[in-house]
């Protein structure tokens, strides 16, 4: 499936003040081009909830032609038939999942050159590289790196897809692309925003 990491938004129910389909909703009418599953952390959803919250978001992305990524959880990625993955450096092996999925989208988070190269000949369709800025939506963020890894591995690899994670907003939206990112990835810019009209057209 072809996709665009221009504007990628992720979220999952802890990440939300209000009815989180209606948030996806708006941003999805607002022109997100991706959208990325992300049910985790504190108070997350389980069991039955689980799935039929993930399906309700799937079926939205279907309805607005956006690609549909599940973050981290391989077997219900594959379940419900999404459109890709996206795992971490401690999730399951690229190589172990392309083998059960050799069409869908597989993304990956990098902090380091050697991470990228890896991902990169492992299969990964892109990459995530973050935080970038101090993050308050990852428990577990690492320390903000700025955009100094974005800018070397652009350098390095111009052609593979790169997107941008952690603190971003309409305020340093630009600054990011400018060190080359193909898109940004956002939380809580979105999830929390009193106008995701005006805040996905303005990222
Ligand atoms: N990975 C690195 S930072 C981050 C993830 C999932 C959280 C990004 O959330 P926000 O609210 O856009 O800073
Ligand atoms: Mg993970």
């Amino acid at each position: 499936m072809s996709f665009k990491l221009d504007k990628y938004f992720i979220m999952g129910t802890n990440n939300c003040q209000s009815e989180p389909l209606i948030i996806l909703e708006k941003a999805l009418q607002a022109g997100i081009t991706m959208f990325q599953w992300r049910e985790k952390g504190n108070g997350a959803l389980q069991g039955e909830a689980y799935e039929q919250f993930a399906l309700a978001c799937q079926q939205l992305c279907k309805h607005y032609k956006v690609p549909f990524i599940v973050n981290d959880d391989v077997e219900l990625a594959l379940k419900l038939d999404a459109d890709g993955i996206h795992v971490g450096q401690d999730d399951l092996t690229i190589e172990a999942f392309r083998q059960r999925a050799a069409h869908k989208i597989v993304g990956v988070s990098v902090h380091n050159m050697e991470e990228l190269e890896k991902a990169m000949r492992a299969g990964a369709d892109y990459v995530g590289i973050g935080p970038i800025f101090a993050t308050t939506s990852k428990e577990d963020a690492k320390v903000p790196a700025g955009v100094t890894f974005l800018t070397e591995a652009k350098t390095c690899y111009p052609d593979f897809p790169m997107v941008a994670i952690g603190g971003i907003t309409p305020l340093n939206s630009a600054f990011v692309r400018e060190a080359g990112a193909d898109g940004v990835a956002v939380i809580s810019a979105i999830s929390l925003s009193k106008d995701i009209r005006q805040t996905v057209q303005s990222l």
